[in-house]
């Protein structure tokens, strides 16, 4: 149904994985569709619980396909408005769940990609590279945005302004990902990962998600409304019920995403 990704459900996850491994995955027009269609039907399907973003063969991501864009006269401020932007607020929309499995490198929109994620797994043999500034550009895709936000300004600036790659040793230091496996056993570690979190309250996770970022926009006060809102939300749903109750029989909960 797909040309550019793979998209499979099992156990409450959709994993999505980006499918041109001799293009290190970059990006197409077609691919950019295709990511905010998985998206989509992933928000819409009650079997999936969990979003998991990751690439096939060596790399996650390497940002645009320079191929289709060589030698032409770009809109740039066009091509990222119809383009990227609509695929990373889907990101942002979808209450569920996103967690990057960063396999390989992850460049330019790749690595902003990754950033979009909720949760960034990496394989040992992973790396990030800024790569925006090796051709003259600016980060995009919300790079400006998330990059910051995660490492901080000092450390942002600098991977924007050098391009430098990082190893994902040196990633989970400085806390652009969450945690590093080893490349042997990475897809069954990070599915592992976002079974675990497909069995959590689902409706609860996404308000934690929206919550969360609204959190980053507003001030204290917005904050503490908004966050009434959500429990408002969140404690009329199943999953709050069963995990009270749960806790009360001194049993393991069973949320069902209600
Ligand atoms: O129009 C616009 O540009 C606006 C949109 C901007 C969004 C962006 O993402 S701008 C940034 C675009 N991406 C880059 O500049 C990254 C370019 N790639 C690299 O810097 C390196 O390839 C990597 C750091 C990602 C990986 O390096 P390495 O040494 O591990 O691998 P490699 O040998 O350079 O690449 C492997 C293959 O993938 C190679 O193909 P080949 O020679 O084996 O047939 C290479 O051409 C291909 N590849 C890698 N990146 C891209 C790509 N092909 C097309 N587009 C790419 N971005």
């Amino acid at each position: 149904m797909y040309e550019t990704i793979l998209y499979e459900v099992a156990e409450g996850v959709a994993v999505v994985t980006l499918n041109r491994p001799d293009k290190f995955n970059a990006f197409t027009e077609v691919m950019h569709k295709e990511i905010v269609a998985a998206l989509k039907e992933a928000q819409k399907d009650d079997a999936v619980r969990c979003i998991l973003l990751t690439g096939a063969g060596r790399a996650f991501n390497a940002g645009q396909d320079l191929g289709e864009v060589s030698g032409e006269d770009i809109d740039f401020g066009g091509f990222l408005r119809k383009r990227y932007n609509p695929m990373i607020l889907q990101l942002q929309k979808t209450e569920k769940p996103i967690v990057a499995a960063v396999n390989g490198v992850a460049a330019g929109a790749g690595m902003s990609l990754a950033l979009a994620c909720d949760i960034r797994l990496a394989s040992e043999k992973a790396s990030f590279v800024n790569a925006f500034v090796s051709i003259g550009l600016v980060p995009d895709s919300g790079g400006c945005y998330f990059l910051p936000r995660i490492v901080g300004i000092g450390k942002a600036l600098e991977l924007a302004m050098t391009g430098e790659k990082v190893s994902a040793e040196e990633a989970l230091r400085i806390g652009l990902v969450n945690k590093v496996y080893p490349a042997e056993s990475f897809m069954e570690e990070a599915v592992a990962y976002a079974e675990k979190l497909a069995a959590l309250p689902t409706r609860g996770i996404g308000l934690i998600k929206r919550t969360m970022y609204k959190g980053l926009e507003m001030g204290l006060e917005e904050t503490l409304d908004y966050e009434a809102y959500a429990q408002e939300v969140a404690g009329s749903t199943a999953d709050h019920k069963e995990g009270v109750a749960a806790f009360m029989e001194k049993r393991a909960p069973r949320f069902t995403g209600r």
